[in-house]
Protein backbone atom coordinates (compact mmCIF):
# COMPACT_ATOMS: atom_id res chain seq x y z
CA UNK A 1 0.00 0.00 0.00
CA UNK A 2 1.25 3.29 -0.83
CA UNK A 3 1.10 5.81 2.38
CA UNK A 4 1.33 8.95 0.42
CA UNK A 5 1.62 9.35 -3.15
CA UNK A 6 3.72 12.49 -2.53
CA UNK A 7 6.64 11.26 -0.50
CA UNK A 8 8.14 10.28 -3.87
CA UNK A 9 11.58 8.16 -2.74
CA UNK A 10 13.52 10.58 -5.13
CA UNK A 11 12.95 13.41 -3.28
CA UNK A 12 14.50 13.36 -0.05
CA UNK A 13 15.05 16.45 1.96
CA UNK A 14 18.81 17.48 0.84
CA UNK A 15 21.53 20.51 0.50
CA UNK A 16 21.07 22.14 -2.24
CA UNK A 17 24.74 22.53 -2.83
CA UNK A 18 25.67 19.07 -1.89
CA UNK A 19 29.17 19.44 -3.16
CA UNK A 20 32.05 22.46 -2.46
CA UNK A 21 35.70 22.61 -3.31
CA UNK A 22 37.81 23.34 -0.19
CA UNK A 23 38.38 26.55 0.25
CA UNK A 24 35.59 28.45 -0.76
CA UNK A 25 32.60 29.57 1.27
CA UNK A 26 29.20 29.10 0.17
CA UNK A 27 26.05 30.09 1.12
CA UNK A 28 23.69 26.82 1.27
CA UNK A 29 20.31 25.74 2.12
CA UNK A 30 18.45 22.51 3.58
CA UNK A 31 16.13 22.23 1.22
CA UNK A 32 12.92 20.58 2.71
CA UNK A 33 11.16 18.50 -0.02
CA UNK A 34 8.04 16.97 1.52
CA UNK A 35 5.97 16.92 4.52
CA UNK A 36 4.65 13.82 6.56
CA UNK A 37 1.70 12.98 3.76
CA UNK A 38 -0.94 14.69 1.54
CA UNK A 39 -2.28 17.61 3.91
CA UNK A 40 0.52 17.78 6.51
CA UNK A 41 2.87 20.29 7.15
CA UNK A 42 6.52 20.78 8.35
CA UNK A 43 6.23 23.22 11.08
CA UNK A 44 9.83 23.07 12.37
CA UNK A 45 13.11 21.56 11.50
CA UNK A 46 16.04 20.62 13.33
CA UNK A 47 19.53 20.44 11.51
CA UNK A 48 22.82 19.20 13.07
CA UNK A 49 26.65 19.29 11.81
CA UNK A 50 29.10 16.59 13.33
CA UNK A 51 31.16 18.62 16.03
CA UNK A 52 34.63 16.91 15.24
CA UNK A 53 35.39 15.86 18.89
CA UNK A 54 34.02 12.40 19.23
CA UNK A 55 32.76 12.60 15.41
CA UNK A 56 32.14 9.13 13.50
CA UNK A 57 35.40 9.17 11.24
CA UNK A 58 35.36 6.74 8.42
CA UNK A 59 37.81 6.33 5.65
CA UNK A 60 36.52 4.21 1.96
CA UNK A 61 33.34 3.20 4.39
CA UNK A 62 36.11 1.51 7.29
CA UNK A 63 35.78 3.63 10.59
CA UNK A 64 39.01 4.86 11.94
CA UNK A 65 40.50 6.05 15.04
CA UNK A 66 42.09 9.57 14.88
CA UNK A 67 41.13 13.21 14.63
CA UNK A 68 39.19 15.49 12.24
CA UNK A 69 42.18 17.28 11.88
CA UNK A 70 43.54 14.53 10.23
CA UNK A 71 41.55 15.64 7.13
CA UNK A 72 40.50 18.60 7.84
CA UNK A 73 42.57 21.07 9.39
CA UNK A 74 40.35 23.80 10.08
CA UNK A 75 37.09 21.84 11.27
CA UNK A 76 35.04 23.60 13.97
CA UNK A 77 32.24 25.93 14.06
CA UNK A 78 32.30 26.30 9.89
CA UNK A 79 28.17 26.84 9.95
CA UNK A 80 26.22 29.08 10.49
CA UNK A 81 22.62 29.92 10.30
CA UNK A 82 21.45 32.45 8.28
CA UNK A 83 18.66 34.98 9.53
CA UNK A 84 15.63 34.30 7.30
CA UNK A 85 11.83 34.32 8.96
CA UNK A 86 10.12 34.28 5.24
CA UNK A 87 9.44 30.41 5.64
CA UNK A 88 9.92 29.78 9.38
CA UNK A 89 9.54 32.68 12.45
CA UNK A 90 11.25 31.49 14.66
CA UNK A 91 14.65 30.33 14.89
CA UNK A 92 18.29 29.80 16.51
CA UNK A 93 21.58 28.05 16.29
CA UNK A 94 22.84 25.78 18.45
CA UNK A 95 26.33 25.78 20.52
CA UNK A 96 28.61 23.38 22.09
CA UNK A 97 29.98 23.24 25.33
CA UNK A 98 33.12 25.58 23.18
CA UNK A 99 30.74 28.25 21.93
CA UNK A 100 30.92 26.66 18.46
CA UNK A 101 28.00 26.20 16.10
CA UNK A 102 26.48 22.57 16.15
CA UNK A 103 23.26 23.61 14.25
CA UNK A 104 20.58 25.24 14.45
CA UNK A 105 16.37 24.70 14.30
CA UNK A 106 13.54 26.56 13.14
CA UNK A 107 9.83 26.94 13.66
CA UNK A 108 6.50 28.87 13.57
CA UNK A 109 5.77 27.75 10.08
CA UNK A 110 3.66 25.54 7.70
CA UNK A 111 5.60 24.31 4.55
CA UNK A 112 2.68 22.17 2.89
CA UNK A 113 3.60 18.39 1.76
CA UNK A 114 3.65 19.78 -1.48
CA UNK A 115 6.13 22.68 -1.35
CA UNK A 116 10.22 22.70 -1.76
CA UNK A 117 11.12 24.99 1.30
CA UNK A 118 14.42 26.53 1.69
CA UNK A 119 16.55 26.95 5.20
CA UNK A 120 19.59 28.82 4.78
CA UNK A 121 23.20 28.49 6.60
CA UNK A 122 26.63 29.42 5.66
CA UNK A 123 29.64 26.80 5.53
CA UNK A 124 32.81 28.69 6.18
CA UNK A 125 35.89 27.49 3.87
CA UNK A 126 37.16 23.94 4.83
CA UNK A 127 40.45 22.79 3.78
CA UNK A 128 41.77 19.27 3.21
CA UNK A 129 45.09 18.28 4.95
CA UNK A 130 47.50 18.23 2.60
CA UNK A 131 49.18 14.89 4.40
CA UNK A 132 46.12 12.83 3.49
CA UNK A 133 45.04 11.11 0.71
CA UNK A 134 41.89 12.32 1.24
CA UNK A 135 40.23 13.42 -2.27
CA UNK A 136 36.95 13.98 -0.89
CA UNK A 137 35.85 14.66 2.43
CA UNK A 138 31.79 13.93 3.16
CA UNK A 139 29.87 15.67 6.17
CA UNK A 140 26.44 13.78 7.29
CA UNK A 141 24.25 16.51 7.70
CA UNK A 142 21.62 15.14 9.95
CA UNK A 143 17.85 16.84 9.58
CA UNK A 144 14.42 16.37 11.09
CA UNK A 145 11.94 17.45 9.35
CA UNK A 146 9.05 17.77 11.99
CA UNK A 147 4.92 17.87 11.21
CA UNK A 148 3.76 17.29 14.61
CA UNK A 149 5.53 17.73 17.88
CA UNK A 150 5.74 14.56 19.52
CA UNK A 151 7.91 12.30 22.21
CA UNK A 152 10.03 9.70 20.84
CA UNK A 153 7.61 7.05 20.72
CA UNK A 154 5.71 9.48 18.62
CA UNK A 155 8.18 9.05 15.63
CA UNK A 156 6.36 8.24 12.35
CA UNK A 157 6.45 9.00 9.05
CA UNK A 158 3.00 10.84 9.54
CA UNK A 159 4.98 12.85 12.12
CA UNK A 160 8.34 13.10 11.10
CA UNK A 161 11.14 13.13 8.79
CA UNK A 162 13.77 12.10 10.10
CA UNK A 163 17.64 12.44 7.91
CA UNK A 164 19.68 11.01 9.97
CA UNK A 165 22.42 8.91 10.16
CA UNK A 166 22.00 5.74 11.97
CA UNK A 167 24.02 5.79 14.65
CA UNK A 168 22.73 4.32 17.62
CA UNK A 169 21.00 7.32 19.20
CA UNK A 170 17.26 8.18 19.64
CA UNK A 171 16.90 10.01 16.30
CA UNK A 172 17.49 7.23 14.06
CA UNK A 173 13.99 6.39 12.97
CA UNK A 174 14.33 2.42 12.21
CA UNK A 175 11.43 1.89 9.45
CA UNK A 176 10.96 5.43 8.36
CA UNK A 177 10.80 6.99 5.57
CA UNK A 178 14.47 8.39 5.79
CA UNK A 179 15.87 5.87 7.61
CA UNK A 180 20.09 6.49 7.64
CA UNK A 181 19.48 8.09 4.44
CA UNK A 182 20.73 11.76 5.58
CA UNK A 183 22.30 14.99 3.62
CA UNK A 184 25.84 15.37 3.31
CA UNK A 185 28.12 18.27 2.20
CA UNK A 186 31.30 16.59 0.74
CA UNK A 187 34.43 18.86 0.34
CA UNK A 188 36.36 18.00 -3.23
CA UNK A 189 40.22 18.37 -2.97
CA UNK A 190 41.49 21.04 -4.80
CA UNK A 191 44.34 18.73 -6.50
CA UNK A 192 45.67 21.80 -8.53
CA UNK A 193 46.98 23.84 -5.72
CA UNK A 194 46.52 20.62 -2.86
CA UNK A 195 47.88 17.37 -4.57
CA UNK A 196 47.86 14.03 -3.45
CA UNK A 197 51.26 13.20 -1.65
CA UNK A 198 52.49 10.21 -2.60
CA UNK A 199 52.00 6.98 -1.19
CA UNK A 200 48.19 7.65 -2.55
CA UNK A 201 46.27 5.78 -4.64
CA UNK A 202 45.40 7.36 -7.98
CA UNK A 203 41.98 8.23 -6.91
CA UNK A 204 42.78 9.41 -3.27
CA UNK A 205 40.05 8.35 -0.72
CA UNK A 206 36.57 8.98 0.57
CA UNK A 207 36.36 10.67 4.17
CA UNK A 208 33.24 10.43 6.23
CA UNK A 209 32.82 12.85 9.58
CA UNK A 210 29.55 11.33 11.30
CA UNK A 211 27.94 12.94 14.16
CA UNK A 212 28.17 10.24 16.93
CA UNK A 213 25.09 9.04 18.51
CA UNK A 214 25.82 10.96 22.08
CA UNK A 215 25.82 13.87 20.03
CA UNK A 216 22.85 13.38 18.42
CA UNK A 217 21.26 12.73 21.64
CA UNK A 218 22.30 16.35 23.09
CA UNK A 219 21.81 18.03 19.59
CA UNK A 220 18.69 16.85 17.82
CA UNK A 221 16.22 18.51 20.18
CA UNK A 222 15.12 22.13 19.93
CA UNK A 223 15.38 23.54 23.19
CA UNK A 224 13.72 27.29 23.35
CA UNK A 225 14.84 29.36 26.24
CA UNK A 226 15.63 26.77 28.40
CA UNK A 227 13.00 24.22 27.76
CA UNK A 228 12.62 21.23 25.39
CA UNK A 229 10.25 21.74 22.21
CA UNK A 230 10.81 18.79 20.50
CA UNK A 231 10.76 16.21 21.09
CA UNK A 232 8.30 16.21 23.75
CA UNK A 233 9.95 14.98 27.43
CA UNK A 234 8.26 11.65 28.28
CA UNK A 235 7.24 8.70 26.48
CU1 LIG B 1 11.45 11.58 0.64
Amino acid sequence: MLLGVSQSAFSHTRLEIPTVVEGLRVSNNVVISHGCGDGTNVVAHSVVFPDGVDSIIKVDGAEVTGAVSDYLTNYGNLYQKIMNHSAFTNEDEKRDASGNTVGYWVDGGKSPDYYTTYVPFRASAAFINSDSCASNVRVTVAVADICKVTSPSGFADTTVNLWTPAVGSNFDGPGLHGFNSPATLTYTRDLENNPLPEGCSETGSTVDIIPSAAQMNRDMPIVKKGKQFWPKVGH
